[in-house]
């Protein structure tokens, strides 16, 4: 990361890019991971890179339904293992959620590495070891969860998720926060909280916003609840990539 100039026009690409890169080199990420990001990175590129004001909202409410929830958990792949280790590990903090390795190309191996890099990162208790429940109507190996975590989760966030997994999860009537550039992905369009957004940009101000609202009382968070329109928050960031005005 040292090589990379801070003012290079496209510092936080190169940095995302990199990012990944040394995942794979660690065996925290996928290869496939690779091609999630140059398909985000093109998406990105679009959006201006840049938080836009629906995600921003979107940012918000996610921060509110994790307040308000039971049993928040979120949720850490390859490329969320990557690129927002620490990030995530400060949102888990400030909401009170549970951080759970779930992977859709899933190796004990792998698991074992991104829950100890999470960890390096200043994480405490990390799930998806277990493996001990499985989230119904999806393949035996994409479906494994930990029964206290995502499984009994009344609130998740998924970041880069698969759609399959995305619409399983919602069947079972979780509310379900999905960060992903692509507003036309399967994942954001089943989504509760659709947040269309970088991951790198998206993390840190989810948790500004939870701190921000950490003690407001739970009339103010529903009503942050309820005011979020997804299809809004849809429909303005395919507009601004379809736009080309940057
Ligand atoms: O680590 P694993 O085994 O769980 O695998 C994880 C990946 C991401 C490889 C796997 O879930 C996958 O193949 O995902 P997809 O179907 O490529 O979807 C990833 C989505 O995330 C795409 O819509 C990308 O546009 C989006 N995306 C990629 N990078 C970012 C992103 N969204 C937000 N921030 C990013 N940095």
């Amino acid at each position: 990361e040292e090589e990379i100039p801070e003012d290079h026009p496209r510092y936080q690409d190169l940095l995302t890019r990199h990012r990944i890169e040394k995942g794979v080199e660690k065996g925290i990420t996928h290869l496939q991971g690779m091609h999630a990001e140059g398909r985000g990175s093109a998406f990105d590129y679009l959006l201006g890179e840049e938080t836009i004001p629906s995600a921003d909202a979107a940012e918000r409410a996610a921060a509110a339904h994790l307040l308000l929830a039971d049993r928040p958990v979120l949720s850490i792949n390859g490329n969320v293992a990557a690129l927002v280790p620490g990030e995530m590990a400060e949102l888990a903090d400030a909401t009170g959620a549970d951080l759970e390795v779930n992977l859709f190309n899933r190796t004990e191996e792998r698991i074992r590495a991104i829950a100890d890099h999470l960890r390096e990162h200043g994480a405490e208790d990390v799930k998806g070891l277990e493996a001990d429940a499985r989230i119904p109507n999806l393949d035996h190996q994409r479906a494994k969860v930990d029964e206290d975590g995502i499984y009994a989760a009344d609130v998740v966030l998924v970041p880069l998720e698969d759609g399959d997994r995305a619409e399983a999860l919602n069947e079972m009537g979780k509310t379900e926060i999905v960060i992903d550039l692509n507003p036309l992905s399967r994942s954001p369009q089943v989504a509760d909280v659709p947040i269309v957004d970088n991951i790198i940009r998206a993390v840190p101000n989810v948790t500004a916003h939870a701190r921000e609202l950490a003690d407001a009382d739970e009339s103010e968070l529903e009503a942050i609840v309820e005011e979020f329109d997804r299809e809004a928050a849809l429909e303005e960031a395919e507009d601004r990539i379809r736009s080309g005005e940057l």
